[in-house]
This record gives structure tokens, sequence and C-alpha cells, in this order.
């Protein structure tokens, strides 16, 4: 199919998906205009800049820029295609916020023109795309809305999750096969239509609550197999057990899968997203909120057990290795790494040496702690105890004669080489 590169696209919201989607899109030829409320992040991708870690997200952007196919605005100007990409956080009694869904959609309606394509990306829960369209039906009563009557709509409204793994954002976009759900079956084959153009994995078209809905099920699945993970580990902590062994026999069996226990999980949708299932269905979502009750407790877990092994040997530094919501890469967002550092910083104060290779300066949690940010091999040299919190590859690459000696509790199974009698098991309880 010919590309229709003549459309314009505007992506509102320049974050960790908007800005690699923007930038694909771009690449592909279109005209976008990325829209986003932060002026340093307008300012930034204007100057061929990002504002966030990505592998090859700088080149693509400093390319796509200085071809003038991608530039940056507060503003939203007149386009064919709207992709919203804005966050949805859960508010602190874990009810979705969809406000800043319902803001881009106030900021593109005086644009709005028949013909357009509006497509959701954010994590929603069911039914946002459907108050979408009826907010644009308020806001632009001349234009006749998806669902609405029979007559045929003038715009057309979908919802296309994204499914990327940070860290492989760009293969992923790129490669993953993606939902799409139209308000109406027309909506989506619109969307299908655009995203044809820049998506080489398989294209599925839906209903926008089962788009919606299908995007929570996938993170909810992952949540819910993690915690599975997580409850062995503590299971095992108390029965003296490797966890990772346990886990490694057991994954022989040919339908066997279990996931890798560590200190909780993290991130901006795993450890979010399924709360939006249960908030819509509290009563029945049992086995969901428990596996999120679950991750989370192993934080708690993590912070006590560390704390024995700190105890059994006062005064020394403990390095804590990690502040990252999984390995290899630099967003701290709901991370378990940091929020177990950040406890044992505030218990130990300047004790605690904080080793991650992906912050330039300590996070605002440690301020006032004392804790301070070091290198791995000043850990090495400083650090008698230590606690493994995220499996970064650095990490992984210690070789045991450098910490042959060293006591450690390793949350994410990297050290399992470790002399018995210096890891924090309940061998070396009894030894100190
Ligand atoms: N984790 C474990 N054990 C495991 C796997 C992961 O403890 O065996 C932890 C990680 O350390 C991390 C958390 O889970 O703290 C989440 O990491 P992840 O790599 O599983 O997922 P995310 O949050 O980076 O990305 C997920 C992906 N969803 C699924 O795999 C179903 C991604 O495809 C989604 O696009 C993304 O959420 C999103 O944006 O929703």
């Amino acid at each position: 199919m010919p590309l229709d590169t003549e459309k314009k696209v505007s992506v509102i919201g320049l974050g960790y998906i908007g800005l690699p989607t923007a930038a694909l899109i771009a690449r592909s030829g279109f005209k976008v205009l990325g829209v986003d409320v932060s002026s340093h992040v307008v300012d930034t991708v204007n100057s061929g800049k990002v504002h966030i870690e990505e592998v090859d997200l700088d080149g693509l952007v400093q390319g796509v820029v200085s071809r003038g196919n991608l530039r940056a605005s507060t503003q939203v100007e007149e386009s064919d295609v709207f992709l919203i990409a804005v966050p949805t956080p859960v508010s602190e009694d874990r009810a979705p916020d969809i406000s800043y869904i319902l803001d881009a959609a106030r900021m593109l309606s005086p644009v709005l023109k028949a013909d357009d394509v509006i497509i959701l990306e954010s994590t929603s829960p069911v039914g946002t795309t459907e108050k979408v369209r009826d907010l644009l039906a308020q806001l632009r009563p001349d234009l006749k809305m998806p669902g609405k009557g029979a007559a045929a709509a003038d715009v057309a409204i979908a919802y296309c999750p994204e499914r990327v793994l940070p860290g492989r954002i760009l293969v992923e976009l790129i490669n993953n096969d993606r939902c799409i759900g139209g308000i109406t079956p027309r909506c989506a084959r619109k969307a299908l239509t655009f995203y044809r153009q820049f998506v080489r994995g398989e294209c599925i078209t839906t209903n926008a609550r089962a788009a919606e809905m299908t995007k929570l099920v996938e993170n909810s699945y992952r949540d819910v197999n993690i915690a599975f993970a997580n409850e062995l580990s503590v299971i095992a902590d108390g029965l003296d057990l490797d966890v990772w062994e346990v886990i490694r026999l057991a994954n022989r069996h040919p339908r066997v899968n279990i996931l890798q226990p560590g200190p909780g999980v993290g991130g901006h949708c795993i450890a979010v997203d399924p709360w939006f299932i249960v908030h819509s269905d509290p009563e029945n979502a049992r086995l969901i909120r428990t596996a999120r009750e679950v991750n989370d407790a192993k934080i708690d877990h993590v912070f006590e057990r560390a704390s024995r092994m700190i105890d059994a040997i006062p005064g020394a530094p403990i390095a804590c290795l990690g502040l990252a919501f999984k390995a290899n890469i630099d967003d701290f967002r709901e991370s378990p790494a940091l929020k177990v550092a950040s406890q044992l910083a505030r218990r130990y104060g300047n004790r605690v040496k904080l080793v991650e290779p992906y912050a330039e300066a300590l996070p605002m949690e440690f301020a006032g702690t004392g804790a301070e940010l070091i290198d791995i091999d000043s850990a090495i040299e400083s650090c008698p105890l230590f606690v493994v919190l995220v499996d970064h590859d650095v990490f992984k690459s210690v070789p045991l004669d450098e910490r042959a000696d060293k006591h450690v509790y390793d949350t994410r199974g990297i050290w399992r080489d470790q002399p018995a009698q210096v890891q924090n098991t309940a061998a070396f309880r009894v030894a100190v």
C-alpha cells in the first residue's frame, strides 16, 4: 500500500511511549507534531535531543527533527490523525485518573475536522474511549461522532494500546502485534489503515472496550505470575531453600513456566494497571487484587530481611545495588529497589551507599538521609555488606573472587555462587 504521508499526525504526550511513537511515525515519512504541556520537553525535542533514555531513540529523534519531519509544540494544530499517549495514574485510593486523557481531548477539539482519526494509546479503564467520544460530542456538536445514531460519523475514534517493553521500545513498536478497538468497525478500519503504515506486526481489529480490557489483562496476567514467584520466594526463605533452584527445576516440566522473584514489581504499568480492573469490579477481582498485595508486600519482606543482615554486622557500610525498576534502564518509577533502598537509608543513614550506574544524582527520596551514590568499584573496596536489588548487567559481571568475602542478600538471584556462609540465609544468621 502506498504511504499516505501527506497526512499530518499529532502525537499528544511526548513521554516514554509518545516520543518514540512520534519519531517512528516521522521516520515513515509523515509530518509529525509532538505536543506536550512541558516547554522543557518541547524545547529538548525541537533541538533534536531526548529527555528520556531509550535504546537508539536519541539518533532517531535527531534524524527526524533535522529532516523536518518531527517538531514539537505546547499547542495542538490541525491534523489528520491525533494520537493520545498521556499518563493515566492511579490515585491514593487506587482509582484510575483519566483527567490527562480528557484534557488532551479538550485540547484537540477546537482543531478537529471531518475525516480526522483520533486514537487513544494510553492505558485506560474500560469505557474511556467512549468517554472521549462523549466529551468531543459535547464540545463539537457540529461533527457527527461514531456510535451515536445511525448516520455515518464525521470522525473515527479508536483505542490501540501500546505493548512495548522499556529498553526495547523501538523494536517492539514496529514488530509487536497490535490490537485496534474501534468505537465502530469503521473506526477500527480507519485506525488500522494508519497503523499498517509503520507497524510490521499483525494488526487485529476489535471494539474499543475489548481493546481497553485486553491491555489491562496483559499486565495483570504478568503481575499474577510474578506474584506467584514472589510468594514462593518468601516461603523458600522461611524453609531456607534456594528459590531459584526450585524454580529452575520446576520449569523443566513441559507445562510449567514460573517467572523470577525479585524485590517486588515496579514500573508504571504492571504495578498500576491491575488496579484498573480491581476498581471496575472489586468484588470479583480477587486474584488480581491479591497478586498486587503479594507483590507490594515483597518490598517489606526484603526490607526486613536486609535489616536483619545489616543488624548482625553493626557499623559496617552497606552497598545497595540498583535503584531502577528493572535491569539496564534508567526508569525509577514505582521501583521496588528504590523503595527498599530509601527505607534502608532512613534507618541506617550514612552507612548506606547506593550504586546505580543509570543515576547521575540520588533521587529526592534520599534527601537528608546521609546516604551517598558511589560506583561499583568503590562499593567493592569499602562495603562488606551488599543488598542486590536490580539485576543490571554491570552487577552480574562482578566475578566471585571480588565479592567472595561479602555478606550478600541477593534479591534477584544473580550471585547464586556466593559462598553459603556469607549469603543472607538461615545458615548465615546462625553463624553471625
Ligand atoms: N519482574 C520480576 N520478575 C519477572 C519479570 C519481571 O520481578 O520474572 C519485575 C521487573 O523487575 C519489574 C516489573 O516486574 O520491576 C515489570 O517489568 P517487566 O519487564 O515485566 O515489564 P514492564 O513494566 O517493563 O513492561 C510491561 C510489559 N507488559 C507485559 O509484559 C505483559 C510491556 O509489554 C507493556 O507494554 C508495559 O508493561 C506497559 O507499558 O504496559
